[in-house]
């Protein structure tokens, strides 16, 4: 898989790609991922990406051009462009699967107060949001999904981390886990992990999923809604299929 991050800000996406499993699904060859100045498609001296809004009002906007010639050079005719942005799709782990099964995908980052809306109108095939809350730059949330995506890769985990057997993917949360010592300052672990019944075992995990998720987040357990259900007339954010 190819991925471009495409943001006036390459240098925030170089900690979190050069460490821990970013850096080994490259390394083994499953993802190519690449980090591009935004500015490198400008043509000014000083490099501009963002303007005044028409219509006034505080903040800047950032421009088309640069965005429509940097995906004019990126793109290809299997890539897919992403737009983060938190008027986009809640990013899930549905989304995550059906992301690491494409070829090459291209992350626009926003940042500013906003980007023209003709580059979502015309440039992207997918506007996406990691949630409900306010950040400084739209290339953190591409990190955040492209660690989501990746490691899905086959060959992305060893044997330790097994991406099957995940939390939201059953859809519950996991049940917990101890390591010795046995007792801790009075603190002790659950009998029955010390048992050797692993029957019994696997029976108390399950119920402690189960528990644990009726009361963190009983959302998990309601009926599944997905983002895409609904009335696409009144979807803001419907996914643009190619
Ligand atoms: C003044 C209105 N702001 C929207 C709440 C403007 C604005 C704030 C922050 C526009 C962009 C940003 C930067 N954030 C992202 O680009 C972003 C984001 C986010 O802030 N939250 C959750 N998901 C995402 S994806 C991209």
């Amino acid at each position: 898989m190819r991925i471009d991050i495409l943001t006036p800000f390459p240098e925030i996406c170089a900690g979190p790609l050069s460490s821990s499993i970013l850096k080994r699904v490259q390394k083994k060859g499953l993802a190519e991922i690449c980090p591009r100045d935004l500015r490198d498609w400008t043509n000014d001296r000083h490099r501009t990406t963002d303007d005044s809004p028409y219509g006034g009002g505080p903040g800047m906007v950032m421009k088309i051009e640069p965005i429509y010639r940097a995906l004019n050079d990126l793109r290809s005719p299997s890539s897919r462009t992403l737009f983060l942005s938190p008027q986009g799709r809640p990013f899930n782990q549905k989304t995550a699967a059906r992301l690491a099964a494409e070829t090459h995908l291209i992350f626009l980052c926003g940042h500013y107060e906003g980007v023209d809306q003709r580059v979502c109108d015309h440039l992207v095939d997918e506007e996406i949001s990691i949630g409900d809350y306010v950040l400084t730059n739209g290339a953190l949330a591409a990190l955040v999904v492209i660690d989501a995506v990746v490691r899905l890769l086959p060959g992305a985990l060893g044997n330790e981390e097994s991406a099957v057997r995940d939390s939201f993917q059953k859809p519950l949360l996991d049940h917990p886990h101890y390591t010795k010592p046995a007792v801790f300052e009075s603190w002790e672990v659950p009998e029955i992990l010390l048992s050797g019944n692993h029957a019994a075992i696997e029976k108390w995990r399950e119920q402690q999923a189960l528990e644990r998720t009726r009361t963190l987040r009983p959302d998990l357990l309601e009926t599944q809604r997905t983002p895409s259900a609904g009335n696409s007339e009144t979807r803001a954010n419907e996914e643009k299929t190619p």
